[in-house]
């Protein structure tokens, strides 16, 4: 009966309706077509793992909100170093899925980061989470190239650094030098092919507030955006890293898109539209993480990037039901909010400065309810992200 109705049409109706059709199809694969030709890193040149990564990043956007945890496999309380393990992994049975990483003293030539962990332990470390197929985010809490002291500003600096480090600056050489440094570290994360292993690089984080050498107090809008620019091509033209997905992640303190824009390097130098958050939840306001949550989420989706909440926690979990009274509420208040990608809790140091529970700690329950809930996932739960299955 159905083919009877289509063959009764009059051959110019079926001919104009297949001609609709024809049309109309077209226009949705040129749509396709143009939304994954979006999809693709910042970075023009960027190698095939880093496309796979970035794009199958942005294929889980909206249905998955992958755990990070800072230093996870380095150390936890009460222990340090041992292989294969992690706090997380203790209490839930899998690794978080993104490991956070700091590379602040690298730039001094030193062996071991600010926080005493041996560049030769997170390089392995690295190279094991990448095979496990978890994903690495690397911060730079880089010391003050000028007085030596560390990234948080210190009252000593006689003059602002930041215009004394760009090119033409007095001390333009030392930028060059901690690039020199970072840039080898980098180019040393290669797989068992040889292959440069993708790393979400975020430098220069925070620049919202006053306390590191490269808040905006410290330094005007345009040299902000210089200093990152110039680090970003620097890395990619000098050193052929082609490897980078920039995660660009300011703190709060911006009410609007507009300001959260504000000293925003450029389209073609980040990929991840980020947000360190400490202090929404930590004064009571969830309705301002939402906000800040759904200002990143909006933002990466027009610019056909990631959007990451880079940084959080609550201060040694003092709140027994943070995870699934406070965080995710707010992760899963809109469409837009839950289109993070990942979560990245702080450091577990030690017992009075960690932000994510251990064996035995009153938050653990409930850190094990939210991983339990269905939108959130630990490396056990995520498919290979370095893999081409978005088509690139
Ligand atoms: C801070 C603290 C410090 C640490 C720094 C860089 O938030 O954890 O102890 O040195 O991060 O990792």
């Amino acid at each position: 009966m159905k083919r009877l109705i289509y063959t009764a049409l009059p051959v110019p109706v079926a001919g104009l309706f297949l001609l609709i059709l024809l049309m109309f199809s077209g226009f949705i694969l040129s749509a396709q077509s143009i939304s994954t030709e979006r999809v693709r890193p910042s970075d023009e040149s960027a190698s095939r793992l880093t496309r796979n990564l970035f794009q199958n990043l942005s294929a889980m956007t909206g249905k998955t909100i992958m755990i990070g945890h800072q230093d996870a496999l380095a150390y936890g309380i009460g222990w340090k170093g041992d292989d294969d393990r992690s706090d997380v992994k203790a209490l839930c049975g899998s690794h978080p899925a993104v490991v956070g990483w700091d590379i602040g003293g690298i730039e001094m030539g030193m062996s071991e980061n600010l926080d005493s962990v041996p560049f030769e332990l997170i390089r392995q470390r690295i190279m094991e989470n990448y095979s496990r197929g978890g994903v690495n985010t690397i911060s730079w809490h880089a010391f003050n190239p000028v007085t030596g002291a560390g990234s948080w500003s210190d009252i000593r600096i006689p003059d602002p650094v930041v215009p004394l480090l760009l090119p033409g600056g007095q001390h333009h050489d030392k930028l060059i030098l901690s690039l020199d440094r970072v840039a080898a570290f980098l180019s040393s994360l290669k797989n068992s092919s040889g292959e440069l292993i993708p790393i979400v690089f975020r430098p220069w984080h925070e620049h919202t507030g006053n306390w590191f050498w490269w808040g905006s107090i410290h330094c005007s809008k345009n040299e902000y955006i210089e200093l990152y620019r110039f680090t970003i091509q620097y890395l990619r033209n000098k050193h052929h890293l082609n490897n980078l997905l920039i995660a660009f992640s300011p703190d709060v303190g911006f009410t609007s898109p507009t300001e959260y824009l504000d000293r925003y390097p450029g389209d073609d130098v980040v990929d991840v539209i980020g947000l360190d958050d400490y202090q929404s939840l930590r004064t009571n306001q969830p309705e301002k993480l939402v906000r800040n949550l759904e200002i990143i989420t909006g933002i990466a989706r027009k610019k056909y990037k990631i959007a990451a909440f880079t940084e959080t926690g609550c201060t040694n979990v003092a709140d027994h039901r943070f995870f699934t009274e406070k965080l995710l509420p707010c992760l899963l208040h809109s469409d837009l909010t839950s289109s993070v990608s990942w979560v990245l809790f702080w450091r577990n140091y030690k017992h009075d400065h960690h932000f994510l529970p251990y064996p035995g700690h009153g938050s653990a329950a409930d850190f094990v309810e939210f991983i339990n809930n269905e939108r959130i996932a630990l490396l056990r739960d995520i498919l290979d992200l370095y893999t081409d299955t978005a088509g690139s």
